[in-house]
């Protein structure tokens, strides 16, 4: 397993750039190393923010999303990182490793859905983790957040509703909507309502978890975007999918959420699949509130890390212990 660590706090409510940290300190790693994984940390990807990044299209922060998640854009007289998010996506998986990228805000995805894509020997499916669907267009878009649109731009039934970016190369949209897949949604705007109807993205909103359950939600959604089972799954997972009662910590804080039991439960699923190549966690902000509630939002960070990497709450078997100990 490999972790890549980015900072980033390229929307309005700083703080979320040391959520990394936070996780870290949770003892992750050697969580990690008990289950019997091979972690190696890269440490952070980080950019020279470009400053001023004036808005185009109403997009807050584009030049400075874009370049560190894709491209150092030097043709554009801007090189503000050493290496690109989705460059250092795209090794860890070509080295056939799980990788794991803290967040960082949502727009992230950006670069870790991309290198992943490019890396993987499988076509890739997406289950996205979220009370909110990151689906607007620069021009739906309220906000002008880019980790609102993170998945428009994947998204290659939307390339159409993208305005043209004059002198800058967007990647090409890497997914086809039968890739991707919804869970957690409960704060979606109309447009985005209207986006996931026209492209026909699979979404099971906390109406469907309460409805049908997670276990039956966890396995339609991965027999949705991997019906064959020929797949890889990268999970990009919002904290905010979590009710904020257990995780506090996070800048659009959603009441209504998933129960850490049904976050750790698909988790678990997931793992089982076999399947699973890229993990993002995002949207820690450990400065949106207490040091107590930073600290169990950082929490609840690490068990859904450790049960998409194999931690069972039934218990693990030490890696090679075969018998108790005899005397
Ligand atoms: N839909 C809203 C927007 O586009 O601004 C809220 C997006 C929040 C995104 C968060 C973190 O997942
Ligand atoms: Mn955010
Ligand atoms: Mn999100
Ligand atoms: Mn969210």
């Amino acid at each position: 397993m490999r972790t890549i660590c980015r900072e980033s706090a390229l929307q309005p409510k700083l703080g979320v750039e040391t959520g990394p940290a936070a996780i870290r300190e949770t003892g992750i790693f050697k969580a990690l190393a008990q289950l019997g994984r091979d972690v190696r940390d890269y440490g952070d990807v980080r950019p020279d923010l470009i400053d001023p990044d004036p808005p185009l299209h109403g997009m807050r922060n584009w030049r400075n999303i874009h370049s560190y998640n894709l491209k150092a854009s030097h043709r554009y007289g801007i090189d503000n990182v050493d290496i690109t998010l989705a460059d250092r996506v795209k090794q860890v998986i070509e080295d056939g490793k799980l990788c794991v990228t803290l967040g960082g805000d949502h727009s992230i995805a950006l670069g870790t859905v991309y290198g992943h894509v490019l890396a993987s020997k499988k076509s890739v499916g997406v289950i996205w983790v979220d009370a909110h669907a990151d689906i607007n267009t620069p021009l739906s878009s309220l906000s002008g957040n880019v980790h609102g649109m993170s998945l428009s731009f994947l998204c290659e039934e939307l390339e159409d509703y993208h305005p043209p970016i004059p002198s800058w190369e967007w990647p090409d949209p890497c997914l086809t909507a039968d890739r991707i897949v919804f869970i957690g949604l409960r704060d979606v705007d109309p447009l985005e309502r209207l986006a996931i109807d026209k492209t026909g993205v699979k979404a099971y909103s906390m109406h469907e978890v309460e409805q049908l359950g997670i276990r039956e939600v966890a396995r339609r959604a991965i027999e949705d975007i991997n019906p064959n089972g020929d797949r890889a799954i990268h999970v990009s997972f919002d904290i905010d999918a979590i009710d904020p009662v257990v995780a506090p910590c996070t800048g659009t804080p959603v009441p209504g959420g998933l129960s850490l039991r049904e976050g750790e439960y698909l988790m678990e699923v997931i793992h089982e699949t076999g399947a699973l190549e890229a993990l993002d966690m995002v949207e820690v902000n450990p400065l949106l509130g207490s040091g107590e509630e930073a600290e169990k939002t950082a929490q609840a960070a690490e068990l859904l890390i450790l049960a998409a990497c194999g931690r069972y709450r039934g218990g693990n078997v030490p890696l090679g212990v075969t018998d108790l100990p005899l005397s």
